[in-house]
């Protein structure tokens, strides 16, 4: 039997949830408009005015936040909230441009909290639960985001952080933790250290793991769960949007669903702007409905999925967003084939590889170049070099089918890709520097 946070919206009607959004957004845009001049000069300079939205199939006519609109209103021009009400800002890495920094009051910060409750719930998570939050803490959203949401359900919370690896399995067998909440990459890295450490999945008492925060594969999540010995749930979300929570994977795992009473989302097409019906496949918008401190509406994510109101057997009915492939800018342009790395990752572990592998683009003599460094286990790496060569190339050939384009294949000895604690980076696009 599914349990639930909050069983009354989890599970209401179509209708209703419609009816709220709409009550919500009628609201949301006039508070926009008043408190956000940033915002209002976007609307103005379309033409729109708030007595022209009137629920939520009135939401096309606002204008779109982009990435670009936020360094350019950087830090204040978007905050909807006197800053006496903020109680917390959370902010981005930043490594491309401006970092962005969110503002919050505590309205802001218990919906969250909720949002990431729902996570938590939807994954078995119960007040018996000890839950160790090995996302990074402080200015990221990913460790107080769950944190918060473990004491709502009331677990006991280990707030870890994420690193010192060996130190996290022996919280794990001290105290018995049951759910683990970290990324994927640095999820598949505790699985190794607990082999490496002369552990199994038995040794330690681990039933679920909520895990997001960057792309990962059906493949990686089986590899997660046996290495783990748990079930591996998906967790979506932005700094923009408050952070993880915005969506949440149930117990059928085929999605996530959107917390719809807190963001209204569409799917568009990035190139023109287009709202497209359910079940395309194009950029994800979100409309905060209920954002106090930082109440973007339309903002672009970039990133790409499709969104389905298929029943699920869980009973929610919020509407599911697949699996993100990477954020349309993560996409690489490789001798005008578009590639995302979870295609190359996909390959790799149907082949039997580790997730462990390093892209490298670059541009010689005017063509792209793809490299792929796969790293090999401690037993395939015994293999003679004529095997090695033979398995560099079959691989390559398994990439062509599914990439359209041939990759130089790279396998590498063990432990030399470095492990992630955090988001994982996966790609080193040299183009750019010559550019
Ligand atoms: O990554 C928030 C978060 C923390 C989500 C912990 C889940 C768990 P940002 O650093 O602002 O916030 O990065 C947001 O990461 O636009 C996606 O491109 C990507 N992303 C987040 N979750 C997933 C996921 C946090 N489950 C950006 N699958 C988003 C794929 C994801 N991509």
């Amino acid at each position: 039997m599914a349990n639930y946070y909050q069983p009354e919206i989890e599970t209401a009607s179509v209708e209703e949830i419609k009816a709220l959004q709409s009550e919500k957004l009628v609201k949301q845009v006039k508070r926009v408009y008043e408190n956000v001049k940033y915002y209002r000069d976007l609307m103005d300079e379309k033409g729109v005015t708030p007595d022209d939205i009137k629920g939520i199939e009135d939401l096309h006519k606002l204008p779109f936040l982009t990435k670009a609109d936020l360094r350019n209103a950087y830090p204040y021009g978007l905050l909807g909230a006197d800053l006496k009400d903020c109680v917390r800002i959370h902010s981005t890495s930043g490594t491309t441009g401006k970092r962005v920094i969110a503002f919050y009051t505590q309205k802001d910060i218990d919906l969250w909290d909720d949002c990431c409750a729902r996570a938590i719930v939807a994954a078995g998570g119960t007040n018996e639960d000890i839950c160790q939050i090995a996302y990074g803490y402080g200015l990221f959203t990913g460790g107080l985001g769950l944190h918060g949401g473990a004491h709502k359900v009331g677990c006991l919370t280990l707030p870890m952080s994420s690193g010192n690896t060996e130190r996290q399995i022996e919280f794990m067998q001290d105290l018995n933790s049951t759910i683990i909440c970290c990324t994927p990459s640095y999820a598949a890295y505790i699985g190794e250290t607990l082999k490496e450490m002369g552990l199994s999945p038995d040794d330690i008492n681990l039933k679920a793991g909520i895990f997001g925060a960057e792309p990962w594969t059906e493949e990686m999540r089986r590899d997660i769960e046996k290495s783990l010995g748990i079930k591996a749930y998906d967790i979506y979300g932005l700094t923009e949007s408050t952070g993880p929570g915005v969506a949440f994977e149930c117990e059928e795992q085929t999605g996530m669903h959107i917390n719809e009473d807190h963001f209204l989302a569409e799917i568009i097409d990035p190139e023109t702007g287009e709202v497209l019906p359910e079940g395309s496949k194009g950029e994800l918008v979100f409309t905060n409905l209920d954002k106090e401190g930082f109440p973007l509406l339309r903002y672009r994510t970039r990133d790409i999925c499709v969104l389905s109101r298929k029943p699920c057997s869980c009973g929610r009915t919020f509407i599911k967003m697949a699996k993100p492939m990477g954020r349309s800018d993560d996409m690489l342009i490789i001798r005008g084939v578009n590639v995302f790395p979870s295609q190359i990752e996909t390959v790799l572990i149907k082949e039997g590889y580790s997730p462990n592998y390093l892209i490298e683009v670059d541009r010689v003599k005017n063509n792209d170049t793809l490299d792929v460094y796969v790293e090999l286990s401690p037993e395939q790496f015994s293999d003679t070099v004529k095997d090695l060569h033979a398995n560099e190339k079959s691989l390559a050939d398994a990439m062509i089918q599914m990439l359209g384009i041939k990759p130089k294949v790279h396998l590498v000895a063990p432990k030399t890709i470095k492990r992630s604690e955090g988001k994982a980076v996966r790609v080193i696009d040299k183009r750019k520097l010559h550019d």
